[in-house]
């Protein structure tokens, strides 16, 4: 193994750059694969595992995690749902996602509890991370001897990694990407007129189930985080400031949006964490460039209406640690060349879902009343045809691996 530890690394097979869901997972898949790789992260442990993200993982993903030996905390703190509900017109509507799709779940676990089981057991099996990592750079990718340039700290001696390949994981706004020449990529990109306002509250559930309410003041949506903490979006202007959002203010949109005719009632609770997104559906093409294959974030967007983003993040790097580990098992360089086609099929697919899912359930101010009426009506037809249903279900809880 010449992997060195952490202060002393100059080479390794693969070279990850970020430690988000695809950099750790893509590492932990190579490891099981006795595939030797580093990861090279500019933020700190605590910044990463600090980070409140995405929320629900497809069943493939907490079928792949328990199979790798990563899902013991998911099993005893994760939400198992066995579907969601749609609010419209003042009207519920439960989606059974379980009947509808065989037995297929909705897994509600946060993303940041899932960085810090992948990262811990990082360590436990002496996997290399570097945290705190500043100017990372993908150097000589058209070649057969890729390297990252990095210092350990700002102010640290220039050092480097050589590798075999190099994965860029290092979401949207990283290195790896614009490393791919740009008269090479093929950039599809669409900015939403929406913004989401998350917050996490202390308070109990108030639902059993995720709810995606479209309401004429806007979309809402309920989610959870654990029996004590519950996560929940609004609808805003994406250029809208935090600062005119008081938790009053808040409350009585939720309250709003969410409730219908029946007897339910929103549970406040303390605010402790908000903030304003805004929302791209985006997707780079190809998705590799000699030695660099780039994965999640790094390479497609999704409006997070869909719950797509993190579970796509994941499909790409099971597809690139397959065609690794045949590359060093046999050889062949099929895997590798076919990588950025087998990826685009799947995420083509999650871009249109979260594209169906965010058009029919928010309010576009520069949509005519007529085509609110089609949204409604889209909404109507869905909850009234098992068939509509089942296609909202088997794309939701995720469409099968290859
Ligand atoms: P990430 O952005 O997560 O990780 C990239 C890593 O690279 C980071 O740790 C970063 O620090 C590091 N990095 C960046 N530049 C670097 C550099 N120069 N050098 C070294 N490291 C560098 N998705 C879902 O599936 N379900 C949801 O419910 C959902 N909800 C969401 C809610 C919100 C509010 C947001 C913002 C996103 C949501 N998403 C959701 C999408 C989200 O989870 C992303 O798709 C996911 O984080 C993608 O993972 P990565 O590709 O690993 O990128
Ligand atoms: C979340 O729990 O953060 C969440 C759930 C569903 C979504 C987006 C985010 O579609």
């Amino acid at each position: 193994m010449a992997q060195a530890t952490p202060n002393s690394i100059t080479r390794t097979q693969v070279g990850i750059i970020g430690a988000g869901p695809a950099g750790l997972f893509l590492a932990h898949l190579l490891h099981r694969q006795g595939i030797e790789s580093v990861i090279l992260e500019s933020r700190s442990r605590a910044g990463i595992e600090g980070t409140i993200r995405a929320g629900v993982l497809e069943q493939w993903v907490v079928d792949l995690m328990n199979r790798m030996g990563l899902g013991g905390r998911m099993m005893r703190e994760g939400h198992f749902h066995s579907g969601i509900t749609l609010r419209f017109d003042h009207r519920s509507h439960h989606i059974d996602m379980a009947d509808l799709t065989g037995g297929k779940r909705v897994t509600v676990y946060a993303q940041h509890e899932v960085i810090r089981d992948l990262v811990a057991a990082r360590l436990e099996e002496g996997g290399g991370i570097v945290f705190g990592a500043s100017d990372v750079q993908p150097l000589d990718i058209d070649g057969t001897a890729p390297r990252i340039a990095f210092r350990r700290t700002p102010d640290g001696p220039p050092e480097e990694l050589r590798c075999d390949f190099i994965a860029g994981c290092d979401g949207f706004h990283g290195p790896s990407r614009p490393a791919i020449p740009a008269a090479l990529r093929n950039e599809f990109q669409t900015v939403h007129p929406f913004g989401w306002l998350g917050i996490l509250t202390e308070a109990p559930p108030s639902h059993p189930e995720l709810i995606y309410a479209n309401h004429e003041r806007g979309f809402a949506l309920l989610s959870t985080r654990s029996p004590e903490v519950q996560r929940l979006y609004l609808q805003v202007d994406p250029g809208d400031d935090i600062a005119h959002w008081s938790d009053d203010r808040i409350w009585s949109e939720l309250h709003a949006r969410l409730e219908d005719r029946d007897s339910w009632t929103l549970t406040e609770g303390p605010i402790f964490q908000k903030g304003i997104i805004g929302m791209r559906s985006f997707v780079c093409e190809p998705m590799r460039h000699g030695r660099l294959f780039i994965a999640g974030d790094a390479a497609h967007i999704v409006p997070p209406t869909g719950a797509k983003g993190l579970n796509l993040a994941v499909a790409d790097v099971l597809v690139l640690s397959r065609a690794l580990a045949a590359f060093y098992r046999t050889g062949s360089t099929e895997g590798l060349d076919g990588y950025s086609a087998t990826c685009l099929r799947r995420i083509w697919k999650a871009e249109r879902f979260s594209w169906y899912m965010t058009t029919m359930l928010h309010r576009n101010p520069a949509e005519s009343p007529f085509e609110q009426r089609i949204h409604l009506a889209e909404l109507d037809y869905l909850v009234q045809s098992r068939a509509a249903m089942t296609a909202l279900a088997e794309n939701y809880v995720g469409l099968p691996m290859d």
